[in-house]
């Protein structure tokens, strides 16, 4: 009897695409919030990790500090273990396609939509002196940055959803004009990860920008974690209990204790109930420095040997590249533009 071989064909794995900015070193917010959650997908996705050091220039830098910056991060994205061979690991500015994009996307973009972003007034409050142009269509270039890669996922948290919103409005006007040019990426929300505030003001997220002790950076020492969290605002009832609205740092110090521990945040609360803010503290103290220092000596390894943090990027720029050219070809081919 005749045999029919049927080849199942292959399944494309579905893209991830996400970024972080070298505006400082990361903090424990950004660690807690995105990083580690990395790690946690690249066996199951194909993904992206971009230093979007584009984006980091709609606030001024200094050129040298945002050369190290950027160099520190692509150490500190090995040292948190994510594999390069798995992942494009790479640095937005190495991909020219990016800038293009943008600008193309900017055609497609209305001013009243760019106006109701909320990360643009709060920038703009920030930052008054310089309330640049590229500030005010910073998400522009993040649709770009999506678009680009025909992501599947993006990773958001809370205060990028808007920004995912406005990239699927412009993929959706762009693929109405000319037909299917780019993938519809949905939002991808982590099981795991929490909003982790700034330790002294507990009702704002914690922030790589913002003054040293409002945050715990992934290369502070054991003693400025121990000075940090000792001097993080809680309030004056004394009690472990957890309840943002109303004791909004007790709460977050909960909620890292929480992430970092793996066990839940109610569950925490009644193990300390009737204990002192002293105790959560020093629990959270020794959670933090026993998270970070395998991470630091890691990140010391790979900082002493440039020539391979040399080689990821070069290779994460070509691999990225690849594919960003492709879709910029398309696009620019239906606009009408004359191909090389
Ligand atoms: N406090 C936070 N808690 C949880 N997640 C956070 N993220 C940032 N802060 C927290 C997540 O980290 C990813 C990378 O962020 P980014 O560096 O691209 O930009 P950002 O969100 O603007 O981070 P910062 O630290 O606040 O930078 P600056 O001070 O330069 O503006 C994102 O996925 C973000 O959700």
């Amino acid at each position: 009897m005749e045999q029919t071989l049927t080849q199942a064909a292959p399944v494309r794995r579905q893209r991830i695409l996400s970024g972080i900015q070298p505006s400082g070193t990361p903090t424990l917010g950004n660690y807690i919030g995105a990083m580690r959650n990395w790690k946690l997908l690249e066996d199951e996705y194909d993904c992206l990790y971009m230093i979007a050091d584009l984006h980091t220039i709609t606030v001024r830098q200094e050129p040298a500090k945002l050369r190290q910056q950027s160099i520190q991060l692509l150490a500190l994205l090995l040292a948190i273990g994510l594999d390069p061979d798995k992942n494009v690991l790479f640095f937005q500015s190495h991909v020219t396609q990016h800038a293009q994009m943008s600008w193309l996307l900017n055609c497609f973009t209305y001013m009243g939509e760019m106006s109701r972003m909320t990360q643009f007034k709060d920038k703009s409050a920030k930052h008054a002196d310089n309330v640049n142009c590229g500030l005010f269509t910073y998400p522009v270039l993040m649709a770009g940055d999506i678009l680009l890669y025909q992501a599947n996922l993006v990773p958001v948290g809370v205060d990028q959803t808007q920004h995912l919103e406005i990239c699927r409005d412009i993929a959706a006007r762009v693929n109405g004009l000319y037909g299917n040019v780019f993938t519809m990426p949905e939002g991808y929300y982590s099981k795991v990860g929490a909003r982790v505030m700034s330790l002294q003001e507990p009702t704002r997220k914690m922030s790589k920008s913002d003054p040293d002790d409002c945050f715990i950076s992934i290369l502070d020492g054991p003693d400025a974690v121990r000075r940090k969290v000792r001097r993080a605002v809680t309030d004056s009832d004394g009690e472990i209990r957890f309840d943002p609205e109303n004791k909004p740092g007790v709460s977050n110090l909960l909620s890292i204790l929480s992430a970092l521990t793996g066990e839940k945040v109610d569950a925490l609360a009644e193990s300390m109930a009737g204990k002192g803010y002293g105790e959560l503290k020093s629990a959270v103290t020794d959670a933090v420095i026993g998270t970070l220092e395998p991470i630091q000596a890691s990140f010391t390894q790979y900082m002493g040997d440039k020539a391979y943090l040399e080689s990821v990027y070069r290779s994460g720029a070509e691999r990225a590249s690849r594919i960003a050219e492709r879709t910029l070809s398309k696009l620019m081919k239906k606009i009408g533009f004359v191909g090389r």
